[in-house]
């Protein structure tokens, strides 16, 4: 386990292997499938140059909630960021095969969704593979160690020019590996070429002791291990009353 700390620590992802069995992925991914079939039938299911999903599998899936408790997955998560553990939300995504452009241009993720410590990390479930030609995460190594750093959104053309996909550290991976990222780090996808469809849930976690930076901002904060040190009586409100 210290390996992956060292290694998170170090790069800023961890690439776990094997964290779900052949047969969990199997009712995973049926699951996941359902969830699409859903979507399609209330016609949400149309693409964004070959990407579609949705947010928080566990609002859908029992068995999607019960997945994100899971000891195995929580033990490697408490690594990076500690023993309480908030989820965010979680977004489920397939990428199929486009001649569009890419929705994940090189970024951070921070601007999206900041919190004041800093312990945001994703954790990036696979139910299928991720391999060069469909569209795997790419990730520069060590970049999270510059912080915040201005402009890193997916629509700014400059720091595109700056984090070429070309230069990026491919992550491939199988069905039941996760792949963790911090919140710093630079990362993003190509579009695929490939007719093997790209599947993954991705939770996004924050520490317990850390907090939104503003709490209005959208956060399921369901407590996946520990505790919440910051929940109150207006923040356990789906939806925060603002002050008049
Ligand atoms: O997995 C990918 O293709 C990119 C996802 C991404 O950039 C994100 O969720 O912030």
């Amino acid at each position: 386990m210290d390996k992956a700390r060292e290694f998170f620590k170090e790069n800023g992802y961890y690439l776990a292997k094997s964290v779900f069995t052949p047969q969990e992925v199997a009712t995973l991914e049926a699951e996941f499938d359902r969830i699409v079939e859903q979507l399609a039938s209330h016609g949400e299911d149309k693409t964004e140059n070959g990407v579609f999903g949705t947010r928080n599998v566990h609002q859908y899936s029992g068995i999607w909630m019960a997945t994100l408790l899971e000891p195995r997955f929580l033990d490697l998560v408490e690594q990076f960021i500690g023993p309480d553990i908030v989820l965010n939300h979680n977004t489920l995504f397939v990428k199929q095969k486009s001649d569009g452009e890419t929705p994940f241009h090189m970024h951070q993720d921070w601007s999206y969704l900041p919190t004041q410590s800093d312990t945001m990390i994703a954790g990036m479930i696979h139910l299928g593979v991720a391999t060069a030609e469909n569209g795997a995460l790419r990730v520069y190594p060590g970049s999270h160690r510059n912080g915040r750093m201005e402009g890193s959104r997916e629509n700014n053309p400059d720091f595109h020019a700056k984090y070429s996909f070309e230069k990026a550290t491919i992550i491939e991976a199988e069905p039941g590996d996760v792949t963790f990222f911090d919140y710093f780090i630079v990362h993003g996808s190509e579009t695929s070429d490939s007719d093997t469809p790209r599947k993954v849930v991705i939770a996004r976690m924050f520490s317990g002791k850390d907090r939104k930076e503003d709490i209005h901002q959208y956060s399921e904060n369901i407590v996946l291990r520990g505790w919440n040190h910051h929940t109150t009586a207006s923040t356990a409100r789906k939806v925060v009353m603002k002050q008049e």
